[in-house]
């Protein structure tokens, strides 16, 4: 696990604790030490339903390592217009020919969940809110990374708007291809976590999420879902595309 923030020592020990009495449960009821685990991910054995599920409790136990070390102040590393990598990479479950043509005339974000105001959005509707521009990279685990410039509505701001609860755990995507993710509350409120609308100062292009995408620089490439249609705001853990196929659901950059 890369750690990208520097721990608080608070949370530090309490992340201690949590990994000793994980590793003592998994020994008793597996005979598996966390070493052992992970070296067993990497092959065949993981089949196995009981590693597996060791291994998924891991990954959920690394989510809350991984949350608890989370800085909701610190940010995300932003660069120059002249490092801005062109052209920016195209990338999503199906090839660039499938994307989807959302029409913007047409397209309403719905909101649903644990906010006090559920009407639905136009894109006139969010290019009326503050905007903000950023240049961040964007990272993926097929193992490429791009730097690009997007702008758009703080998130923090457009959870605001819509009065949502701050003490909830997750924020759900539904896009409109199918595609599907969630973040943890901490994350949604970073400052540097927006609803972009562009990229690189014009109208987000289909191919990089048109009307609208989420563009989380704290976070791996498959957690900005693009072509957002709905979004809710939870406790029920909601997974994701990517992450109910096994990556872990955290995946902070
Ligand atoms: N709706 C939707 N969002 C998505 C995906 C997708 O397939 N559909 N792929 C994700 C992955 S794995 C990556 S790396 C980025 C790619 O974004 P880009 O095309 O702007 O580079 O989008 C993410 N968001
Ligand atoms: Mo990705």
């Amino acid at each position: 696990m890369r750690l990208p923030f520097r721990p608080r020592p608070a949370s530090l020990k309490g992340v201690e604790l949590e990994l000793r009495s994980l590793e003592r449960r998994l020994f008793l009821k597996q005979g598996l030490s966390l070493g052992a685990l992970t070296l067993l991910s990497g092959c065949k054995v993981a089949d196995d339903t009981h590693v597996t599920r060791a291994l998924e409790t891991m990954s959920r136990w690394n989510d809350r390592v991984q949350a608890a070390l989370f800085d909701p102040n610190r940010l995300a590393p932003t660069y120059t217009e002249a490092e801005i990598t062109r052209p920016f990479p195209f990338n999503a479950y199906y090839d660039e020919d499938e994307v989807r043509n959302v029409d913007g005339a047409t397209y309403r974000l719905e909101v649903s969940g644990l906010v006090d105001d559920r009407r639905s959005w136009t894109v006139a509707d969010l290019r009326a809110l503050p905007q903000e521009d950023q240049i961040t990279r964007h990272i993926c685990v097929e193992g490429w990374s791009a730097i690009g410039r997007w702008s758009g509505v703080p998130f923090h701001v457009f959870l605001d708007r819509i009065g949502a609860d701050r003490r909830a755990r997750y924020v759900g995507f539904k896009c409109a291809d199918d595609y599907y993710s969630s973040i943890d509350m901490a994350t949604a409120r970073h400052p540097q976590t927006i609803l972009a609308l562009d990229y690189d100062g014009a109208e987000l292009p289909p191919k990089y999420g048109y009307p609208m995408k989420l563009r989380v620089p704290t976070k791996l490439g498959f957690k900005n879902p693009k072509h957002i249609a709905a979004l809710f705001v939870t406790n029920d853990y909601p997974g994701g595309y990517w992450e109910d196929q096994g990556y872990n659901w955290f995946s902070g950059s």
